[in-house]
């Protein structure tokens, strides 16, 4: 509309006169796109396995900023898929994919970068791909136009603030599934330690706001699993009564910085499918009241048993569709067969879940161990299993699978080493005073209220509070 040669834009820029300026408000926006420079460059690495393989992939802004951007390619092979991918949204349609940014990395300056990944599968081969774009510019490795004449501005661009205070939450933030890992904020590796309820329709005088204190503070913990049974006198017995205790304390867990794990914890019947109904009302209303916190992960069944994998799996992706409705950044983290053994306690493997995985993106998978019960032969399927999948392990006693007897010291510093070098996240069962060798706190100790010092903790707990204790190294950037 308006035909200015482009000196007298400048002019009116620089030293217009009070009567141009609406004139000059809307002509230099063409300007600037006009002069816009674009220009990307794309790296694509890959972990490939027979049928399966990680991609990660580093975006870097070669043109001007941009506060929003989509990267786009085709899969050489016609049997590739994106499966489950992170730090963008991912679509594939035919061969071509695109992976669009997310609100904390959309914003890229020039010369900045970002990475951005995807677990994926194959059928016939696995090549990468070898041409890129970003917002539809070919990604050369140079800028595909002219840089600005205008100097670059002065002011530094905007970054983000500092997290305000040391809890775990405010300096981790929203968590999401990065590759096989639990990462924070800025996208950074993550293992968080902590302690699960015992059954909340048994042991509600534990978890008070004296013994999340001593937990965050005393223990120094980064998680509060919150145990809802569904059965033996739990959920089932009063939907509404038993949501509104969840949701109390995860606000308990909230104000004290930890991570809240809701547990929808299934055990018998081991079929989830049994409770598939509860768990969508359930899930649903915790779902919807809790979607703003950033301290919330849904664990949607603790212990299928008696199940195949692809019952399992279809019962997830009944519920997640149902978290996801409502609170869609969240974590979720679902069980796995064999009383989540990821199925070496019923003759199985991981590798019925790599071939099959959940199709959901931002998901973990669950895992349980009884230290004095379940020794090399798990440690070693879990360790092959964390390449592939990402890990949680929601429950795990220093105990029999009883939950009861001695502590297994030498079992459990070799668990506790290998999910600390694996950076997987953990929580002890139990914080409470139930009499049993897993409680870590000793009988009566819930009732007379006092949660610190060394005569409230059994061997269990004093072991299990040495370990939480020590300083987390959460990254800050
Ligand atoms: C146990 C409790 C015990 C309770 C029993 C039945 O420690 O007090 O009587 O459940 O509800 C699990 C389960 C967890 C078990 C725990 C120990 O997730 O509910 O708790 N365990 O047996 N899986 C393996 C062991």
């Amino acid at each position: 509309m308006f035909l200015i040669p482009r000196p007298s834009r400048r002019h009116l820029l620089v030293g217009g006169a009070v009567g141009s300026l609406a004139l000059a408000a809307t002509a230099v926006l063409p300007v600037t796109n006009a002069m816009a420079a674009t220009g990307c460059a794309v790296t694509y690495t890959t972990n490939s396995w027979q049928g399966g393989f990680t991609a990660n992939l580093t975006v870097k802004n070669l043109g001007d900023p941009v506060s929003n951007w989509t990267l786009g390619f085709t899969f050489p092979d016609g049997g590739q898929r994106v499966v489950q991918g992170w730090s963008a949204t991912w679509q594939q349609s035919g061969s071509a994919v695109t992976g669009r940014s997310l609100d904390y990395n959309g914003s890229l300056g020039t010369g900045a970068s970002t990475t951005v990944g995807f677990n994926g599968s194959w059928t016939g081969s696995n090549p990468s791909p070898t041409s890129f774009t970003l917002n539809g510019t070919v990604c050369t490795g140079g800028t595909g136009t002219p840089p600005p004449s205008t100097p670059p501005p002065t002011t530094p661009p905007p970054t983000t603030p500092p997290p305000t205070g040391t809890t775990p939450v405010a300096i981790n933030g929203q968590l999401r599934v990065c590759g096989v890992n639990l990462c924070n904020q800025y996208g950074r590796p993550i293992q968080l330690r902590g302690m699960s309820t015992h059954g909340l329709q048994w042991f509600a005088n534990c978890y008070t706001d004296t013994s999340l204190g001593a937990l965050a503070d005393d223990w120094r913990a980064d998680l509060l699993r919150i145990s809802m049974y569904v059965q033996e006198k739990g959920y089932e017995t009063n939907p509404t009564a038993f949501t509104n205790q969840v949701n109390t304390l995860v606000d308990k867990a909230e104000a004290r910085g930890m991570y809240a794990l809701i547990d929808f914890h299934t055990l018998t019947p081991g079929d989830p499918m049994y409770n598939l109904d509860r768990a969508k009302t359930f899930f649903a209303a915790v779902a919807a009241r809790n979607a703003a916190k950033k301290n919330v992960i849904y664990e949607i069944t603790n212990e299928p048993n008696g199940v195949s994998w692809s019952t399992i799996r279809s019962y997830a992706e009944q519920v997640i569709p149902v978290i996801r409705a409502a609170d869609p950044d969240a974590v979720v983290i679902v069980g796995t067969r064999g009383w989540s053994s990821l199925g070496v306690s019923e003759g199985g493997n991981s590798d019925e879940i790599v071939n099959n995985p959940v199709r959901a993106d931002n998901i973990m998978y669950t895992f349980h161990f009884y230290a004095a019960s379940h020794k090399d032969n798990y440690r070693n399927e879990v360790q092959r299993a964390a390449s592939r999948l990402p890990l949680f392990v929601t429950e795990f006693g220093t105990v029999t699978y009883t939950g009861d007897g001695a502590v297994d010291v030498a079992s459990s510093n070799a668990w506790l080493d290998l999910l600390d070098r694996l950076k997987i996240s953990y929580a002890n069962w139990t914080f409470s005073d139930a009499a049993e060798g897993s409680a870590a706190l000793r009988p009566g100790t819930c009732a007379a209220g006092t949660f610190t010092g060394p005569s409230v903790l059994t061997e269990s707990g004093a072991y299990m509070r040495d370990r939480i204790r020590t300083p987390d190294t959460f990254p800050t950037s």
